[in-house]
């Protein structure tokens, strides 16, 4: 038998279930996940091997209006995403509409190659309200092959999944057959550590913090990390630090458990936190932190 492989990007407003639906698909928790808008700042490749196939997931940003260096990153990564993907699934929710964004939109309906549109978290919808959506969708986007998923409850998931495998073109795969992912150890450090902010805090504080790992130190039984906690400003590092420190300390115990189910090791794990002014406008800086195509 021919060995298939290629590139599936997911692409969709912010908090339509993307991540969720890249971790169903891999089996992994590569992708933090949280309720709030724009938890994913990467793409972040997760790779399915079966013996005749490979599939490539990407996992991007929700597309959103820049308003700062970092969010412009954020959709160059998206841009990449339309670039090299062999198949794409645009994902939508129940209750949206199509993309404010206009170029974007017109690059799914215009798509030469298979788009899937998938209509995400229909376990939160009435059958009337989901037949309806599809109707919508097949006007909006006639090119794409229209699926109803819950990506949470992994229903339908696989349906979705077998499809991709039929479209998958013939190739040798890109990468090797036991690697999972493209990003380093030290990535998933940092996700798991924002993850816990983003739970934790309000407002502005999540976007205004960067996480970096410093130290990764692995013997046979512990890793030891030491990680550090940006953030713009002098009073928003008070607010991740908490009265006490019980704030951060919580950060650290939540986001310690996350990566000792990850590396399957126990872990060591040091928190701190700096003032790194504007680094979200600043490009040489973002470059540092991985956000340049
Ligand atoms: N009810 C329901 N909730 C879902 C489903 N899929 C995802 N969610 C929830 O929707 C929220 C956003 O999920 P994510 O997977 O982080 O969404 P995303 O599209 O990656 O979001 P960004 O990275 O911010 O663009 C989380 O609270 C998920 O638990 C679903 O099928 N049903
Ligand atoms: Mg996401």
């Amino acid at each position: 038998m021919k060995h298939k492989a290629g590139f599936v990007n997911i692409i969709g407003n912010p908090n339509v279930g993307k991540s969720t639906l890249m971790n169903a698909f891999v089996g992994e928790k590569l992708s933090i996940i949280t309720s709030k808008a724009q938890t994913t700042r990467h793409r972040i490749l997760g790779i399915v091997n079966g013996d005749d196939f490979q599939i490539l997931f990407s996992d991007t940003p929700g597309i959103i209006k820049p308003a700062y260096e970092l969010q412009s990153s954020m959709m160059d990564f998206v841009k990449s995403a339309f670039e090299d993907a062999d198949i794409l699934i645009y994902m939508v929710e129940i209750g949206e509409k199509e993309l404010k964004d206009e170029a974007f939109f017109n690059k799914i309906t215009n798509s030469k190659i298979p788009v899937l549109l998938l209509l995400n978290k229909i376990d939160k919808s009435s059958q009337e309200e989901v037949e309806e959506k599809i109707l919508y969708w097949k006007e909006k986007v006639p090119n794409a092959e229209i699926f109803i998923i819950s990506a949470l409850e992994n229903f339908n998931v696989e349906s979705v999944f077998n499809r991709i495998v039929e479209l998958l073109p013939e190739s040798p795969p890109f990468y090797p057959k036991d690697q999972l992912t493209d990003k380093p150890e030290r990535f998933f450090i940092n996700e798991a550590i924002r993850e816990k902010i983003l739970l934790h805090y309000k407002k502005e504080i999540p976007y205004a913090v960067e996480v970096e790992t410093e130290e990764f130190i692995e013997s046979d039984k512990i890793i030891r990390i030491r990680s550090v906690i940006m953030v713009e400003r002098e009073t928003q590092k008070g607010i991740i630090i908490g009265h006490k420190g019980t704030a951060l300390k919580r950060v650290g115990t939540e986001a310690r458990k996350d990566l000792e189910k990850f590396f399957n090791k126990k872990i060591h794990l040091e928190l701190y936190v700096k003032v790194n002014k504007n680094w979200r406008n600043d490009k040489r800086q973002l470059r540092r932190f991985g956000y340049n195509e």
